[in-house]
């Protein structure tokens, strides 16, 4: 039999109570169904329609509440901004779901996990106007960490990469693309027939990376026309954010199921933005609960 891996205490971080390293959550702490999100104050109101709270934990910009929505046990996870958040989150609450803490090994069965984000996004389309629900199909992650892991090329539509990259005419100082399908599954159930489907680009930055220019001028001023007008088998770039690539690449990678489903914030073709949104952000926070 071979010998299992072993996850030394530099390489998987737990605190002295038990707790994964960065979130301080422990094992027992986690549902198999998850909800994410960006800003941590967003978890409240996510748990404001729980019908039990089990537990709640806060520390750095991980804020985690686990409760009950009409019998089924959801944890509601927020992440910070950024893929490079995305890759803690994803690796501790898959450590605390399939390693074992004690012996600091792989557990012998695999847990899955259902792990939906709800965000906030900019639309790229004239039918994603400011409160469009947005579901990402396929996300394509501007911000490389995919590119990290081994694997990445049999969980990536590399088909997709090609076309994108050469309708870019994609600048090889930045790091190459990656482009990762949601859960098929979980879309249909979760998007229904009430939810715009399209490709999403994952950025590593709000401003430059998502062609906003203030004072500093953008080495591509075209990028967001070219990125509006790229159709692929029908698909085409509906939304920015800065969280689906990763969290979708590393569930691939990791075995779980994941999705993201956004609410259109600011629309880049008119020009318009709605900063007021925490109000309603709640009818898309029902849906999912409903659907997970
Ligand atoms: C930028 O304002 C943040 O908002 C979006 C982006 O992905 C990024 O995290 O999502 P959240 O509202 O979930 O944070
Ligand atoms: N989040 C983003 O990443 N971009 C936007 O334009 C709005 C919200």
């Amino acid at each position: 039999m071979d010998k299992k891996k072993y996850f030394a205490a530099s390489e998987l971080l737990i605190n002295e109570d038990g707790s994964i390293f960065h979130l301080h959550l422990k094992p027992e702490q986690l549902a198999d169904k998850v909800i994410l999100v960006g800003d941590p104050g967003r978890v409240a109101l996510v748990a404001s329609h729980f019908d039990t709270k089990e537990c709640e934990v806060e520390s750095r910009e991980f804020h985690t509440i686990t409760g009950t929505y009409k019998g089924k046990r959801i944890t509601v996870q927020s992440t910070g901004i950024g893929c490079d958040n995305i890759d803690i989150v994803l690796n501790e609450l898959d450590a605390l779901a399939n390693i074992d803490f004690k012996t600091r090994t792989e557990k012998d069965t695999h847990r899955t996990l259902t792990l939906v984000r709800i965000g906030t996004c900019g639309g790229l389309q004239p039918d994603t106007p400011s409160g469009t629900y947005v579901a990402s199909i396929k996300s394509i992650g501007f911000d490389g960490l995919l590119n990290f892991y081994a694997g990445r090329n049999e969980v990536c539509d590399l088909d997709l990469e090609a076309a994108f990259t050469e309708h870019m005419h994609w600048n090889p100082q930045l790091c190459a693309p990656y482009v990762i399908d949601g859960d098929k599954e979980l879309i249909d159930r979760i998007a229904q027939n009430d939810m715009v489907r399209g490709i999403t680009i994952a950025c590593g930055g709000f401003f430059g990376p998502q062609g906003r220019e203030l004072r500093i001028p953008l080495a591509d001023p075209e990028q967001n026309k070219k990125v509006e007008c790229f159709e692929y088998n029908g698909l085409r770039i509906t939304n920015f954010e800065m969280e689906s690539s990763a969290l979708a690449g590393l569930s691939a990678l990791m075995g779980h199921k994941a999705m993201t489903c956004c609410m259109v914030i600011a629309n880049r073709l008119a020009q318009k933005a709605n900063t007021g949104y925490k109000n309603t952000i709640d009818g898309l926070i029902e849906k999912v609960l409903e659907r997970i």
